[in-house]
């Protein structure tokens, strides 16, 4: 929060707003803003967080702190993205999946097999397209700063090996909050369970769900590889992850500010790409090591999760056709993809 956010005073009360304000007087002008993430302070994405605090506080001469506030201390994903709305956090960095609620337009950018890998999908993010799809989200109040890298999301669980969207008949597979996971979930023939990610572990332990779906790095970081042993490469998705400031928040500040936090942001990009693909190549290993049962993406039929996922592609609004067109126009020959 900065120190002139009204609507937060409202809400955390005349006490602490009577404390803020003589912070911000013996702080001078400074500016503070929280920024919530859900992953351990380890994590790539955190990594960066804290990169483009040190980059905004550099350039602004210690004027303006982000404050980043790690594993889920501010609630998860979903309930995050509401308060960002609201203004009660200034900003936060998530998955597209949850996002594309808010933003129905962002789906897009998260079409199951859309991307051939990831110079493809850095290609389309740092295009117009990219800066399209960020502007997007100033419909719902929010400021797209920036993109960070996920790697490619692949199915795991508890029971047996997926090489055919068969293998994984009936099972009950986690998924983010958002309607297009829950339909790739449902065309590939699984039970889709919406549910915070902070909940997994515990779910997939007493048996609630069979599985969920999620890149090297999340597997090993939430342990869901202790009780989720069975880990397909299928790869259907790279879903980006943004980070968002609240509009509310964004008025409060100088044009010269705005400016400032948009470059910061997008300049911490390259260094989340750099510490995501050593952590991925990291957990890869220790998930390896820890004796998973790795279906490799040769053994897994790809084609036939493409086929049973052509649906969502046939049925989607005229707008995203068009997003999803371009974005596989950038792509190299052989163009991959439904
Ligand atoms: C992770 C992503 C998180 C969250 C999580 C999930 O890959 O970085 O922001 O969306 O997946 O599955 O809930």
């Amino acid at each position: 929060m900065t120190c002139r956010t009204p609507a937060v005073w409202a809400l955390v009360g005349a006490a602490a707003w009577i404390a803020a304000l003589a912070g911000c007087a013996a702080d001078g002008d400074q500016i503070v803003l929280r920024l919530a993430e859900t992953h351990p302070r380890d994590y790539p994405t955190t990594d960066a967080n804290y990169e483009f605090a040190r980059l905004v506080q550099e350039r602004s001469d210690g004027r303006i702190r982000i404050e980043v506030y790690h594993s889920s201390q501010l609630g998860e994903e979903r309930g995050v993205i509401e308060q960002v709305l609201f203004g009660a956090i200034d900003m936060t960095r998530v998955s597209v999946s949850p996002l594309a609620s808010f933003v129905p337009e962002l789906d897009a950018l998260q079409m199951p097999f859309l991307y051939d890998g990831p110079d493809h999908m850095w290609e389309v993010l740092r295009s117009d397209v990219g800066r399209e799809m960020l502007d997007t989200l100033e419909q719902a109040d929010f400021v797209g700063l920036n993109y960070y890298d996920s790697g490619a999301r692949s199915f795991y669980n508890t029971r047996r090996e997926i090489r055919h969207p068969d293998d994984m008949a009936g099972m009950q597979i986690r998924v983010q909050e958002s309607r297009l996971m829950m339909d790739l979930v449902q065309a590939l023939g699984a039970v889709p369970t919406p549910m915070p990610f902070g909940e997994v572990y515990s779910a997939l332990q007493t048996g609630v769900i069979d599985g969920a779906e999620n890149n090297w790095p999340s597997y090993f970081s939430t342990s869901h590889y202790e009780v989720a042993p069975y880990f397909s490469l299928n790869e259907h998705s790279r879903v980006p992850e943004v980070t968002i400031i609240s509009r509310l928040a964004m008025d409060r500040l100088s044009e010269e500010d705005r400016q400032l936090i948009r470059e910061a942001a997008w300049d911490a990009m390259d260094y989340q790409i750099e510490r995501w693909n050593a952590f991925e190549a990291e957990a890869e290993q220790r998930i390896r090591d820890a004796g998973v049962t790795v279906t490799e993406r040769e053994d897994v039929d790809v084609d036939a999760f493409r086929k049973r996922v052509q649906p969502l592609y046939d049925r989607l609004p005229e707008n995203q056709r068009g997003i999803v067109e371009r974005i596989r126009a950038m792509a190299g020959p052989p163009a991959e993809g439904p």
